[in-house]
């Protein structure tokens, strides 16, 4: 069984202090406001509501934490850990709330480091933005990446491939990290597109990395 379907909530933390040893893999979702990233969660770990999405930005506020798990639930080992971050990028957020995210996601990208991976969630229909572009600048190298185009059944099919397409031209180089690749599969939460593609993504990301 996918080690993704074994997800139970785990914790939040408002601050970086507030999270639990940094021993575990961690796989990070970011990305703007409303993009898409609960819900790429929880068609991931197919589950209803493991993580809150909502139609208004903004919702999720801290991190999030996702156990993944080995074994029965009466002894059952935590391998490994979803996190589930603060989107970026909602206009009417005042600046306290901007500071927050810079202070919370920002510099749990830059200093976390059971990071192993990172998915950046983004609204086909958006492109990558200036924030994607930081964003991705944030994170260390080494660390493997994959960009989500999400929310693809809003578009036709062959709007979607030139999406896609665009995205591909606007990432630069250093963008990909030292993969030297980029995944960016054609996704999407409610039609369950791209679901497959980004768990064995994930999986290999995650078992790649030696628990410690
Ligand atoms: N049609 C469609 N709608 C989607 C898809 N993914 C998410 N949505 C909708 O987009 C809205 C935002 O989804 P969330 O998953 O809450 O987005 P988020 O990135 O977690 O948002 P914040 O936590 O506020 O940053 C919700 O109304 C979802 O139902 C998708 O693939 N297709
Ligand atoms: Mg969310």
């Amino acid at each position: 069984m996918s080690l993704l379907l074994s997800a139970e909530f785990a914790a939040t933390a408002a601050s970086l202090e507030q999270l639990p040893n940094d021993t575990l893999a961690e796989l990070a979702f970011v990305g703007r406001s409303n993009a898409g990233k609960s819900s790429a969660i929880n068609a991931i770990c197919r589950r209803k509501r493991l993580a809150f999405a909502s139609r208004t930005p903004g919702r999720t506020q801290a991190l999030n934490l996702f156990a993944l798990r080995e074994g029965s639930s009466a002894n059952a080992q935590t391998l490994a850990r979803l996190v589930d971050t603060p989107g970026y990028g909602y206009a009417q957020a005042p600046l306290a709330l901007k500071r927050q995210w810079d202070g919370l996601a920002g510099r749990y990208l830059r200093q976390r480091t059971s990071l192993c991976a990172v998915v950046l969630v983004s609204d086909i229909r958006r492109g990558l933005t200036a924030l994607d572009h930081a964003l991705l600048a944030w994170i260390p190298a080494q660390v493997p990446r994959m960009i989500l185009l999400t929310k693809a059944d809003k578009l036709a099919y062959q709007e979607r491939l030139r999406a896609q397409a665009l995205v591909r031209a606007q990432l630069l180089p250093a963008e990909s990290g030292e993969e030297g690749t980029c995944a960016m599969p054609l996704f999407s939460a409610t039609k369950h597109w791209g679901v497959d593609e980004a768990r064995t993504w994930i999986e290999s990301r995650l078992t790649a990395r030696p628990v410690s």
